[in-house]
């Protein structure tokens, strides 16, 4: 194997409604092209009350909780599944911080947006949480799978 495929992670990245309804849908994609991620799942879904409790069910309880799945069910979200080279810590660096105005200019939600309730993507925390995520939202049909075979025209 070539070096670097050890830390070869999947993850999940959402945009959730306000990123569809504000028109940030290339700005997001592009700026997880540039960086190097390989898009590997693409689809706009408008997620049930059940999908999104799933998904967030570790804030379970928490005050915030309904105003959560309130947003994340207003309206169509992009899902979608890439890979990269620590691409879950990575990806997360290039949201920025949780509450959009402490998060550090040049990030998606430093950039993009002033409220902790309309933060724009999400994107999993851990492995393990990225392989749950993919699962909830994506059929195995529709991941497609980066063999080296090809990528004839890059590393
Ligand atoms: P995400 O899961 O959406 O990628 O966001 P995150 O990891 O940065 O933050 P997390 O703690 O998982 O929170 C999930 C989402 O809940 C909303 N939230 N509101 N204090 C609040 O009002 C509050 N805290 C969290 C945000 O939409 C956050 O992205
Ligand atoms: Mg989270």
């Amino acid at each position: 194997s070539a070096p670097g495929d050890s830390c070869v992670e999947r993850t999940f990245i959402a945009l959730k409604p306000d990123a569809i309804q504000r028109g940030l849908v290339g700005d997001i994609i592009n700026r997880f092209e540039r960086k190097g991620f390989h898009l590997l799942g693409l689809k706009f879904v408008q997620p049930s009350r059940q999908l999104v409790e799933k998904h967030y069910e570790e804030h379970l309880g928490r005050p915030f909780y309904e105003g959560l799945v309130n947003y994340m069910t207003s309206g169509p979200v992009l899902a979608s599944v890439w890979e990269g080279k620590n691409i879950i810590s990575s990806s997360r660096s290039l949201l920025g911080a949780t509450d959009p105005s402490k998060a550090a200019p040049g990030t998606i939600r430093g950039d993009l947006a002033t409220q902790v309730g309309r933060n724009l993507v999400h994107a999993s925390d851990s492995p393990a949480n990225a392989e749950r995520e993919i699962g909830l939202w994506f059929q195995p049909e529709e991941v497609q799978s980066w063999s080296r075979a090809l990528k004839k025209w890059i590393n």
